[in-house]
């Protein structure tokens, strides 16, 4: 589990835990992160006994952006041939669960991070800014659509023009986070609900995902007619026959991801 240079990965039960871990440069997100995160969500993707999973920062900082000591010489030619950060479209094709645990800063190239899970649990200490315009610059990791998508136009315009940052109760009632917890508790919280998740039927999870991103993609009948084609589809695994009748022998199911 060590194979990694700039993040920690533990694998407590079935939920992996994955740390970003650049304290010196409070966890920017240079190529290095990018490509250690690419395979972390790979591997979680592909382990059959991992059932969801937790990306988090310290204590201080989710992420302070992309790193712009790394970023500051690249000219337009070199930004557009590598075409700088597509690498994080396989950060979000991940297929199975997982949610971001944030305290503290969490701006910029952070802040698109947090908006790249399926989810936000929140410390009260996060902080979430998009403050790229003070740099000369825009959100380029999703940022001004993700953003615009979780709190309406008003308050991302706000954000994105000012650079101001959102603590973590108005990001709550903006609906920018799904829940608030104490810092000291923030770990645990996460990894208690991301065990709620692990424990769910496996197919049923990448299903649910998959329905609930398919409103960000599709009109709402063209979603509804998506969501019930998989919910039918979910009748052809032995998953669905064992949940219904665990629920009838009032006992928990006993999943096979089958
Ligand atoms: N990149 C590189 N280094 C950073 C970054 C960063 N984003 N943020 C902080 N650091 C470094 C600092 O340079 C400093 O290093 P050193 O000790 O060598 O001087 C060290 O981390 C500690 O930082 P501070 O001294 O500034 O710590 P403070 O506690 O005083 O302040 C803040 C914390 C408020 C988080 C402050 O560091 C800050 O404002 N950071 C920058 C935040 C920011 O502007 N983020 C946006 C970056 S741009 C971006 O994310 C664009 C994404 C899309 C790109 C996609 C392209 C396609």
């Amino acid at each position: 589990m060590s194979d990694y240079e700039t993040i920690l990965v533990e694998k407590k039960g079935a939920v992996t835990l994955v740390t970003l871990n650049r304290p010196q440069a409070l966890n920017a997100l240079n190529s290095d992160v990018l490509a250690d995160l690419i395979n972390a969500f790979a591997n979680y993707d592909a382990d059959d006994s991992q059932r969801c999973l937790v990306l988090t920062g310290s204590e201080k900082v989710f992420a302070a952006g992309a790193d712009i000591k790394e970023m500051q010489d690249q000219s337009f030619a070199d930004m557009y041939k590598s075409d700088f950060f597509k690498g994080w479209e396989k950060v979000t094709a991940t297929r199975k669960p997982w949610i971001a645990a944030v305290a503290g800063y969490a701006l910029g190239g952070g802040c698109e991070v947090t908006m790249m899970a399926d989810f936000i649990i929140a410390a009260d200490t996060a902080k979430f800014g998009q403050p790229e315009i003070k740099l000369g610059v825009t959100p380029g990791m999703g940022g001004s659509q993700r953003l615009t998508h979780a709190i309406g136009k008003a308050k991302a315009m706000h954000m994105c023009l000012t650079g101001e940052m959102m603590g973590a109760e108005e990001a709550l009632s903006s609906g920018l986070v799904a829940k608030v917890v104490p810092a000291a508790d923030l770990i645990d919280e996460a990894m208690k609900t991301a065990e709620t998740i692990a424990g769910m039927a496996p197919l049923a999870a990448i299903a649910n995902k998959e329905m609930v991103n398919a409103a960000y993609e599709m009109t709402l009948a063209e979603g509804i007619n998506f969501e019930r084609r998989l919910f039918h589809g979910l009748f052809g695994t032995q998953d669905q026959k064992e949940g219904m009748k665990a629920f009838v022998e009032k006992r928990p199911g006993n999943w096979t991801g089958k």
